[in-house]
């Protein structure tokens, strides 16, 4: 028999530990599925739409155009679960859908977060909420982690051979991943993992039937300063919870109304 849907609401110490110790934790689900269900059917008609030139895993910072999205981004269950790992004063940094298509779905290089963003944020203290809007498994390339690899910070990088076939241009080098660490993650559909700024991760083609949708939703604590405004990017953040604490260094954006 199917497993009924179960909320996972409370996160425990020994969860924060797992994610401190291994730069990645696997969780339950904290949308309820007539919620998951809704933006299921909103990601699906936003890749109907798409112009034809853009790829369904290239859908970054879809929030920007789609106040809609806020209704997940800004959950208070989805908050009170990120202020257990980043504390009361929470910051969105973004978001991004990548969605492979059957068949066809592109590589995820090796990376870390925090050395694509570089300098935009500092310090570099970003989480990444990625919820499963398809069933995430090996067979439809899962996101994939290194774990523990959180705590290195001076890899090293080569540009990818097939730019076609990869969502990025660069990844790790060889020699700098452990592949004995490397660590699957699937998950059911409306499940979530969690994983760390400079956590290595990845993910494989999708060689299968079954699209493989994922929501990645990241947060930092307000303490973080955002040098993109210095830099004259537009990339907009909003403060969701709590306080600024960048004695006013950062610019918040409002949040947008959003239907309910
Ligand atoms: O969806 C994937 O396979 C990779 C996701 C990713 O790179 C990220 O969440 O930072």
């Amino acid at each position: 028999m199917a497993k009924e849907w179960e909320l996972t609401t409370g996160v425990t110490d020994q969860q924060v530990d797992f994610y401190q110790q291994n730069g990645y934790l696997i969780f339950g689900r904290i949308f309820t599925k007539a919620e998951l269900d809704r933006l299921y059917a909103y990601v699906d008609q936003m890749i109907v739409d798409l112009p034809e030139n853009k790829r369904p895993e290239q859908m970054d910072t879809p929030h920007f155009q789609h106040p809609f999205l806020f209704n997940y981004l800004a959950h208070p269950r989805v908050l009170d679960v990120i202020e257990r790992f980043i504390g009361p004063d929470i910051v969105l940094w973004s978001s991004h859908f990548i969605s492979k298509r059957c068949n066809d779905g592109l590589v995820v290089p090796w990376h870390q977060d925090g050395v694509y963003w570089g300098n935009r944020l500092e310090p570099m203290d970003v989480i990444t909420m990625w919820l499963a809007v398809d069933a995430s498994k090996v067979e439809n390339g899962c996101m994939r982690v290194i774990a523990g690899s959180h705590k290195d910070q001076d890899l090293r990088y080569q540009t990818v051979a097939n730019r076609s076939e990869n969502l990025f241009g660069s990844e790790l080098v060889t020699e700098d991943r452990d592949p004995s660490k490397a660590v699957d993650l699937e998950l059911a559909v409306g499940e979530c993992h969690f994983h760390e700024a400079f956590t290595v991760h990845g993910s494989n083609a999708n060689t299968s039937q079954q699209r493989r949708c994922g929501y990645t939703m990241r947060y930092m604590p307000a303490s973080v300063r955002c040098n993109d405004a210095k830099a004259n990017l537009s990339h907009q953040i909003y403060l969701l919870r709590g306080q600024d604490r960048t004695s006013g260094y950062n610019r918040y954006s409002s949040v947008p109304s959003f239907p309910s």
